[in-house]
C-alpha cells in the first residue's frame, strides 16, 4: 500500500553536520545581512530552505560519475552522454550546453527577441524576464488570474489563460510577439503546474499564428508527477513518457541544471530549429565556452546526464513532492496562511494574511523571513515586493499580488524531522506573529535587487 508521505527512497551514506546558534547571535547576524538572507553565511544557517537551485544531494552513482569526468577543452566523453541524455529524455532536436539556466536564456532572449516585442509568459520569473528586457522585450503575463490568489485551489494553477494570448495576438498582432515562455512549473506562482491539456492547447494556438513556443524546463519533471497525479488520462503513463510530451507542446526550452537534473551548477538550451541552433553555437562561444561544455566541467556534465535518469524515476519524484506537501500540509493544519493547492518545490506563505500588520511598501515578505531565521535559524526567501523589482519604463515598483515567502525544499537532502522543526517554528512565529517590524532600503541594487539589497527595520 502506498503511503501519504513515502519514506526517503534512499539510504544515507555521507553526512554533513549543521549546528544551531543562538537566537541572541542570529539577531545580530540579520541585521549585520541587511536583513536580507541571502546575505547570511551558510555556516549561521541551521536548515536551509533558501532555494532548491543547486542545493540538491548527488547520489553515489553520480559521485562515482565525477571520477569519470573528461576535462578536454573539446569534445569530452561527458558532453555526448550528456546530449544523448537529454536529446532522448526531452526530445529536441539540438542542444547547448550553458553555465546555468540563466545563460540559456540569455542565448535564447539575445537570438529570439527584437526590441518591441512581446513576450507573454504564465507568469513572470526574475532571471527569465531580466534578460528578455535587456534584449528590449516587453513581458505579458499570461498566466490565469487564480495564480495570482493564495488562497484558490486548483490542480493546475500554472495554466496559460489561452484567452488572455489570443488579446496579445488580436491587439497587436502575431509577428509583435517573439515567442511564448511556457514556465513548468510556475516557481513565482508556488511551484505550481500546467496541465498537458493546457500545453497542447497553447501550442496549437501559436502554431495557428506562426508564433514559437519555448518552455521554462526547470521543474518539468515536477511539473509531469502532478500530470500523472491529477490529470486523467496519464495515471498509467511512466514520468519519462509524460516529459517527452510535454516538450512535444513546444520549439525548445531553457534548462537550469540546478533543479531537476540533481546538480548543483549547469544548464541547457534545448532547439528545434537548425538556423538557431547554429546562431545560439555562435553565441554561446562568447557568453559561456565551446558548444561542448558551455561553462560546465566534464564531470559536471557527466553528473547532470545521471541526474536527469534518476530524476525521472517515479520513486525518486514521488518522495520528493510528497515531502515538500508533508511540509505543507502540517503548517495548513495549524492555520498558517500558505499558497494553495502546495506546489513542487516548496511551501510559500503568504505573507499578507501572515503580517497584515505590515503593508507591502514595507516588505512583509522580507521581513517575515528574516523573522523566521532570527526564530529558528532556518533560512527562507523572499518572493514578493522586492523579488518583482520596478517597471523598466515607469521606474514604480511591481507590485506582486503575491508578496510570499518561499521555504524551498532542496532535493534528498533534508528528512520529515527536518520539516517538522520548519513547521514548528513557523507556527510557533505565526502565533507571534504582531512582533514582525517591516523594513526600508537602505540599499537598493538597479537589476535583481533581491539578491543583494539591504534593509533595516522601521
Ligand atoms: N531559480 C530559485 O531559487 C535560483 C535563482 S533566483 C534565487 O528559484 C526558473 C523557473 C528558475 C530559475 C532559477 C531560473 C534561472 C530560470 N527559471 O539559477 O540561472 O527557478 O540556473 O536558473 C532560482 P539559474
Amino acid at each position: 500500500m502506498s503511503r501519504k508521505y513515502p519514506a526517503e527512497p534512499f539510504r544515507i551514506k555521507s553526512i554533513e553536520y549543521v549546528k544551531m546558534n543562538t537566537r541572541e547571535e542570529r539577531e545580530a547576524l540579520m541585521k549585520e545581512a541587511g536583513y536580507n538572507t541571502f546575505l547570511l553565511n551558510s555556516k549561521d544557517v541551521y536548515i536551509d530552505l533558501l532555494t532548491d537551485s543547486g542545493t540538491n544531494a548527488m547520489s553515489d552513482r553520480q559521485w562515482a560519475g565525477i571520477m569519470m569526468g573528461d576535462e578536454a577543452y573539446a569534445g569530452s566523453v561527458n558532453w555526448h552522454h550528456l546530449e544523448a541524455t537529454v536529446k532522448e529524455l526531452f526530445g529536441f532536436k539540438y542542444v547547448v550546453p550553458t553555465h546555468q539556466g540563466r545563460g540559456a536564456e540569455n542565448l535564447l532572449s539575445t537570438m529570439a527577441i527584437k526590441p518591441g516585442q512581446f513576450v507573454p509568459g504564465n507568469m513572470y520569473f526574475t532571471t527569465t524576464r531580466y534578460h528578455q528586457e535587456a534584449n528590449g522585450g516587453i513581458f505579458k503575463d499570461i498566466v490565469i488570474d487564480e495564480a495570482h490568489d493564495s488562497t484558490i485551489d486548483l490542480p493546475f494553477k500554472g495554466n496559460v489563460d489561452l484567452r488572455k494570448l489570443q488579446s496579445i495576438i488580436d491587439e497587436h498582432g502575431a509577428d509583435k510577439i517573439a515567442y511564448i515562455c511556457v514556465a513548468v512549473t510556475v516557481n513565482l506562482a508556488g511551484g505550481q503546474p500546467v496541465s498537458m491539456q493546457n500545453l497542447r492547447e497553447t501550442y496549437a494556438l501559436c502554431q495557428q499564428h506562426g508564433i514559437k513556443v519555448f518552455m521554462d524546463a526547470t521543474r518539468c519533471i515536477e511539473n509531469a508527477f502532478f500530470i500523472k497525479e491529477r490529470e486523467k488520462g496519464y495515471e498509467n503513463k511512466t514520468i519519462k513518457e509524460i516529459v517527452l510530451e510535454e516538450f512535444s507542446y513546444s520549439d525548445g526550452c531553457t534548462m537550469s541544471g540546478k533543479k531537476d537534473c540533481l546538480t548543483n551548477i549547469g544548464g541547457f538550451l534545448c532547439l528545434n530549429d537548425e538556423e538557431l541552433f547554429t546562431q545560439a553555437k555562435e553565441l554561446v562561444v562568447v557568453f559561456e565556452g565551446m558548444p561542448s561544455y558551455g561553462g560546465m566541467t566534464g564531470r559536471d556534465m557527466e553528473a547532470m546526464a545521471l541526474g536527469l535518469k534518476e530524476a525521472i524515476e517515479y520513486e525518486y519524484i514521488e518522495h520528493r513532492i510528497k515531502q515538500v506537501r508533508y511540509l505543507g500540509d502540517r503548517l495548513v493544519e495549524a492555520g498558517v496562511p500558505i499558497v494553495l493547492p502546495v506546489g513542487g518545490h516548496g511551501v510559500f506563505l503568504d505573507a499578507r494574511l501572515f503580517c497584515p500588520h505590515i503593508p507591502q511598501e514595507q516588505f512583509p515578505a522580507q521581513a517575515l523571513a528574516a523573522q523566521i531565521y532570527i526564530e529558528s535559524g532556518v533560512r527562507s526567501m523572499e518572493r514578493g515586493i522586492v523579488s518583482g523589482g520596478r517597471d523598466k519604463v515607469t521606474g514604480k515598483d511591481h507590485a506582486p499580488k503575491l508578496e510570499t515567502v518561499r521555504l524551498t525544499i532542496p532535493r534528498r537532502v533534508y528528512t520529515y524531522a527536518h520539516m517538522d522543526v520548519v513547521a514548528d517554528a513557523v507556527i510557533d512565529l505565526y502565533k507571534n506573529r504582531d512582533k514582525i517590524k517591516g523594513l526600508k532600503w537602505v540599499y537598493e541594487p538597479k537589476q535583481l535587487r533581491f539578491f543583494t539589497g539591504r534593509f533595516e527595520q522601521i
